[in-house]
């Protein structure tokens, strides 16, 4: 059996949803109040992807009111793919997406120098006061490099696990490809987060 650890991290505005994504994900729950993220969580979730092989995944779920101070590095360093969330109810939250992503793509990317994949999620489409259309978030998609985009409700579990199982098909897809390039690179993405269980979670600042 093949075990592969991929590091993805959760980046967006603050309240977007990205903790009660992960906390959907993971252990398939949803909570109304609303706790901030200090500095970043970690979860991990252990996917039995095919006879002979797992995946576990480490989510890097990072706090979104701290957009303006400048990202540490090491939270993106051995990222191989990476989850952008707005709220389809708060356009600020969605235009906020693009420096997001610029951020991230300057600062993670592949062993070949690419942009590491990155899907756009669309949260709370539960809410009837959307203010962010389908079509404008088709175009930004398009025209900013990500893999996909998704209209998700991590209330009404919409979309979480199909969110997810297209950016690890991406994934894997994308270091394929690297590995037959560079096969004594195939070891780059490993991170030192150690983790025995399905879904365990800690927490630094
Ligand atoms: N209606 C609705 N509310 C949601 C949904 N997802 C999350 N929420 C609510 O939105 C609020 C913020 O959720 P969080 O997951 O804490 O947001 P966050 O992006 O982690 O915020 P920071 O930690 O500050 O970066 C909470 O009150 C959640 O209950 C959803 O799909 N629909
Ligand atoms: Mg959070």
């Amino acid at each position: 059996m093949n075990e592969q650890l991929m590091k993805i991290l959760i980046i967006g505005d603050g309240n977007v949803g990205k903790s009660s994504f992960v906390h959907r994900y993971v252990n398939g729950q949803f909570n109304k109040t609303y706790k901030m993220t200090v500095g970043v969580d970690f979860s991990v979730k252990l996917l039995h992807w095919s006879d002979n092989k797992k995946v576990r995944l480490q989510l890097w779920d990072v706090a979104g009111q701290e957009r303006f101070i400048s990202m540490t590095r090491i939270y993106y360093k051995g990222a191989l793919g990476c989850v952008v969330m707005f709220d389809v109810t708060s356009s600020s939250s969605f235009l906020s997406c693009r420096q997001w992503k610029q951020d991230l793509d300057n600062k993670a990317m592949l062993s070949n120098g690419n942009t590491i994949p990155c899907v756009l999620l669309a949260n709370k489409c539960d809410l009837s006061q959307r203010v962010v259309s389908a079509d404008s978030i088709d175009r930004f998609s398009k025209a900013n490099g990500f893999i996909t985009w998704m209209e998700i409700s991590v209330k009404e579990n919409k979309n979480i696990g199909e969110a997810m199982r297209r950016l690890v098909e991406e994934i894997l897809s994308v270091q394929s490809s690297l590995d037959q390039l560079h096969p004594a690179l195939q070891d780059s993405g490993n991170s030192t987060l150690d983790s025995e269980c399905n879904s365990k979670s800690a927490r630094c600042c």
